[in-house]
């Protein structure tokens, strides 16, 4: 597509929306992998108003129309919890910007599907942890949407990506890509590659105890980083937990893995030089602390113990999708650079290496916050 079918598309999707004012800009937004996301300015007499605008990626979500299902069920129910609460249901959940039309999502000339929300003024999103206050803030949010969500059943939810954190079945798809080996980089990776398959046995823990019933169901993110929080610029709070699209049945130690995988991490997910990178003892035990305090005594004794598991596997799980995708010529993650996915591989096998040194003591800090009795 040339630059100007690009904008006219976009034009076509701001049109469609709901939109209130004059239209003043729209540009480009944040650092996602998967969707293509603007920030769209509007003028209301002296007031602007801004929105964002997502196309969304309609490879990697099959299905974007049960997707935005998905999104309108849970922020109506987070909205009515937080009104409960008296909190403002305005800032504190995602709110949908429907169509014109009054549908949640707009399909434009060539097919692509557009969704809007309103913008969260007065917050920011990190993409690394710069005061460890924010990371436990992080926490605090991510627990306390999952104790929110405890009575949205998770029969009213669609699988949005089959098997997303279905890790042997991860493993699977990435012995696939070593074996296809389609753009011919194996060769490269053969020392990642040995890493990873020396992990198999540590790959169906989580699912066997989902299987036998030891760890619960639950409505879960699935994607915690913590550029998926949108942080209070005047109180430092966590106010709202975005980028929905993966809100599906799983496991709440997925949850906290994931924000560990990023967050707790000493260096950025695509860093080059692995020295730089290991966990941050610290960071674990203020996220833990602070999952745990906004899980409000959800979560099970055996969800608790399992939490350094969830870390563990979910950051294995990360570094073989990253290098499944490299093998496969990167097709899922956006890129900004050559080797980008393989670096961001390596980043996260360092990661879980480090976490191998670190097991007692993410062990002994879990069973700490245990004790408390949450
Ligand atoms: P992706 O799935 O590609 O990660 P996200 O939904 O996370 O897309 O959006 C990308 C970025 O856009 C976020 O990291 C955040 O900076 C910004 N963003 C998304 N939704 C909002 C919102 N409602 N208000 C403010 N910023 C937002
Ligand atoms: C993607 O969409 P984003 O950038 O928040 C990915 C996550 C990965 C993450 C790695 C739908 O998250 O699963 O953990 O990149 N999202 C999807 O940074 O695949
Ligand atoms: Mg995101």
């Amino acid at each position: 597509m040339t630059r100007e079918e690009q904008c006219a598309r976009i034009c076509e999707a701001i049109d469609a929306m709901e939109f209130r004012g004059n239209y003043l800009k729209h540009e480009r937004y944040g650092n996602g992998h998967i969707n293509d996301t603007f920030l769209v300015t509007y003028q209301n007499g002296t007031k602007m108003i801004r929105y964002i605008l997502q196309r969304m990626n309609h490879e990697v979500f099959k299905n974007p129309e049960i997707l935005m299902e998905n999104i309108c069920g849970v922020t109506e129910y987070l909205r009515s919890k937080i009104a409960d609460y008296g909190g403002d249901t305005e800032r504190e959940t995602m709110n949908v910007i429907n169509t014109k039309v009054g549908k949640p999502f707009f399909q434009d000339s060539i097919g692509s599907y557009w969704r809007a929300y309103r913008f969260i003024e007065d917050a920011t999103c990190y993409e690394q942890v710069k005061n460890p206050e924010d990371f436990y803030q992080s926490a605090v949010a991510f627990g306390r949407f999952q104790y929110l969500l405890a009575g949205y059943h998770t029969d009213r939810l669609h699988e949005t990506i089959k098997d997303f954190h279905n890790t042997p079945a991860r493993y699977k798809a990435f012995l696939a890509a070593v074996s296809g080996d389609v753009k011919g980089r194996r060769k490269e990776v053969e020392q990642e590659i040995d890493f990873i398959c020396s992990h198999e046995q540590d790959m169906k823990v989580s699912t066997e105890l989902l299987k036998s019933g030891e760890l619960p169901l639950r409505v879960t993110h699935n994607d915690t980083k913590l550029n998926n929080i949108m942080i209070d610029n005047a109180t430092g709070r966590g106010i709202c937990v975005i980028d929905l699209d993966t809100v599906m049945p799983g496991l709440s130690i997925n949850d906290f893995g994931d924000s560990i995988r990023f967050g707790a991490n000493t260096a950025s997910e695509d860093e080059i030089d692995l020295s730089k990178v290991s966990l941050d003892i610290e960071l674990f035990e203020l996220f833990t602390k602070g999952y745990l305090e906004g899980c409000q005594g959800s979560l099970t004794g055996k969800e608790m113990e399992m939490l350094p598991v969830g870390a563990k596997i979910l950051t294995l799980e990360c570094g073989m999708r990253f290098l499944t995708d490299y093998l496969q010529g990167d097709i899922y993650f956006r890129i900004h650079r050559e080797k980008h996915n393989l670096d961001r591989c390596r980043t996260q096998l360092k990661l879980v290496e480090d976490m191998e040194h670190k097991w007692s003591q993410m062990n002994s800090i879990v069973k700490k916050y245990m004790k408390y009795g949450w």
